[in-house]
């Protein structure tokens, strides 16, 4: 196998890394990825012919192919993520621990001609705008295909992050491999992946990441949960700066005041609807702007706010649920340039998924390839389906989402999947109040995690699975940075839009609707607003939001979004001290004095 980089890498640290991959991973040949459109087109076509992606009808969505995973192979693996952290106490509760040491063993085994009869492909992307003060350099490793087209549309990829790099700049290794090594004249498959073996592991305190085993989404674009959230909080607990589950987007009132609020909610629970929602009728001239849909890097700026940016550069949105009716802005993205991936297939080329339209569709192949009919009493897209599509595309994109220096940060916002005990919306008295409320965050799961879904568990600021380091110290490192940041704090906000009724039906319609919470919320930050004092914070009365065409909700209906039952968060504060207690070791003072105070106010 050749070697030869190309002249215009300086950087012998890399050099010598991918070297080194090279002879533990004894791949076919490397490409060293340049992010042109002319090798973008040729990896699409090669995938094309070895049946990874089928090509959509044109007609119906232009350049846009599907892919569809292995079955064994469909989200995020968390019981075989690993923080290996030099001490087993900084990786916390929260994480699968191993010594690094016994880690690396693993993986050197793992790893040895793991790429044989592959092409490795050597990735250089960036986090964030190119040279900006908040974005970091990774580059990843792969053997897969799949992989660098969807980093292409996921980061700022390509020859130009060398130019950043110099000689000497850090940058992230990432190495990733399907774990499926080809013997001489073996047929590949349209999905690599290594069925019985998967790891994912960080190394915090060297910053690197090993991924081994699976393709798909956070496991396999490392980019994404694995460099910009495990291990840029810990970059970020160290320098000073978030790293966080956040989507960012921009609310401007007709006066042309704007604010930028981010907002955590655990994976598949709207983000990407909410960061692209389209307001009422009754809100014309409001405008709402997304800069991203998942993850939010955050420093504080020489005037002393915050300053958000997206590192990403595209959306791995979920595709089932997305329709007119909850997102046309998504749905008027994806219609060029989009790999899809385990959506179902119409009969004449395009995409299907349940959620995207009122009739379904008569017949239908499923995302695992089978003859699908209404009758069939399955899905046809696998609930954690996914189209992965570049941030231009969005048609609410706001004019800053690429600015280097980033946004400044108006309020945080903090949402569980909650069918009970959490109102739709209160704002937090102190940061501190705030920092309690996001740190014991209930949520019932979603399917964007392998294992059962619908169980309520504590995810405290949408970050358990993503947190590289211990929770205790993170809260810390939340309650450091509002000392830090004092009257620039943001406000905290918490909502709940997953409420339902003694049927089971959600009370909160959501989506553009959400829009008068929103209002609520800029209006306190802007002093604008009225408020009630409850429990938790300061709560909006039902004359305090608008409810101009939404006749619906009357004040009886209101209330039963809002009740905060005291007997209900008796219980609720058991959960809490469950939770709490599992973090005893490190966690601050002033949240255990926090949960003496609510203890106090319900007489527990
Ligand atoms: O981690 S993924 O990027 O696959 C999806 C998610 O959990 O939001
Ligand atoms: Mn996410």
């Amino acid at each position: 196998m050749q070697f030869a980089p190309p002249a215009y890498i300086k950087h012998q640290a890399l050099l010598k890394w991918v070297a080194d991959i090279a002879a533990l991973t004894k791949p076919n040949a490397i490409h060293w990825v340049d992010g042109s459109a002319e090798e973008n087109e040729m990896l699409l076509a090669q995938m094309e012919a070895a049946g990874t992606l089928k090509k959509l009808n044109p007609a119906k969505r232009r350049n846009s192919y599907a892919a569809f995973s292995d079955p064994s192979d469909v989200a995020r693996v968390e019981d075989r993520t690993y923080v290996c952290s030099k001490e087993k106490a900084d990786s916390g509760p929260n994480n699968n621990w191993m010594a690094p040491a016994e880690m690396r063993t693993t993986l050197n085994g793992l790893f040895d001609g793991c790429m044989r009869g592959r092409t490795m492909y050597v990735i250089p992307f960036s986090m964030g705008p190119l040279g900006s003060p908040i974005a970091h350099i990774g580059i990843e490793i792969t053997d897969s295909a799949y992989v660098v087209a969807s980093m292409r549309i996921m980061t700022r990829m390509g020859r130009a992050v060398y130019d950043v790099l110099g000689s000497d700049r850090p940058f992230v290794p990432a190495v990733h491999s399907v774990g499926m090594p080809l013997a001489d004249g073996q047929v590949d498959v349209a999905w690599p992946c290594n069925k019985d073996t998967k790891y994912i592991v960080h190394f915090p305190e060297t910053r690197e990441i090993w991924s081994y085993g699976s393709g798909y989404g956070g496991n396999a674009l490392l980019g994404k949960k694995c460099f910009a959230l495990r291990i840029a909080s810990t970059m970020g607990r160290d320098q000073g700066w978030l790293a966080e589950h956040m989507l960012i987007l921009g609310v401007e009132n007709p006066a042309g005041k704007k604010h930028y609020v981010a907002a955590a909610f655990p994976s598949a629970c709207g983000k990407t609807n909410f960061a692209m929602l389209i307001p009422p009728k009754t809100y014309a001239g409001w405008k709402v702007t997304t800069v991203g849909d998942d993850i939010a890097w955050i420093k504080p700026g020489a005037d002393g706010k915050l300053y958000a940016i997206n590192p990403e550069n595209g959306y791995f949105g979920v595709a089932p649920g997305t329709s007119v009716k909850s997102n046309p802005n998504a749905m008027a993205m994806l219609h060029e340039n989009v790999i899809f991936t385990n959506v179902a297939l119409t009969d004449d080329g395009d995409v299907w998924w349940e959620g995207m339209s009122k009739e379904v569709p008569a017949h239908l192949t499923d995302w695992q390839g089978k003859d699908w009919t209404p009758a069939s009493g399955t899905k046809a897209a696998h609930p954690n389906a996914r189209f992965t599509v570049s941030a231009t595309q969005c048609p609410s994109l706001d004019a800053a989402w690429d600015d280097p220096a980033g946004v400044p940060i108006s309020a945080f916002i903090f949402g569980g999947r909650r069918s009970s005990t959490v109102p739709l919306v209160f704002e937090a008295k102190t940061w501190e109040d705030g920092v309690y409320m996001a740190a014991t965050m209930g949520s019932e799961t979603t399917a964007a995690a392998v294992g059962a879904t619908g169980q309520t568990r504590r995810d405290p600021f949408a970050m358990l699975p993503f947190c590289g380091y211990h929770m205790g110290d993170y809260f810390q490192h939340w309650l450091s940075m509002g000392e830090k940041v004092k009257q620039h704090a943001p406000r905290i906000f918490c909502v709940n839009w997953f409420r339902v009724d003694e049927d089971g039906k959600f009370i909160w319609p959501g989506f553009g609707d959400n829009m008068r919470v929103l209002e609520w919320m800029v209006g306190r930050v802007n002093g604008q607003a009225a408020a009630n004092e409850t429990l938790l914070g300061w709560a909006p009365n039902y004359a305090d939001l608008n409810w101009t065409d939404m006749a619906e909700m009357d004040s009886a209906l209101f209330d039963k979004l809002m009740t905060l039952d005291a007997e209900t968060w008796r219980q609720e504060l058991v959960l809490h001290d469950e939770w709490l207690a599992k973090l005893a070791d490190r966690l601050p003072a002033a949240l255990a004095a926090k949960r003496a105070r609510l203890g106090k106010a319900l007489a527990v």
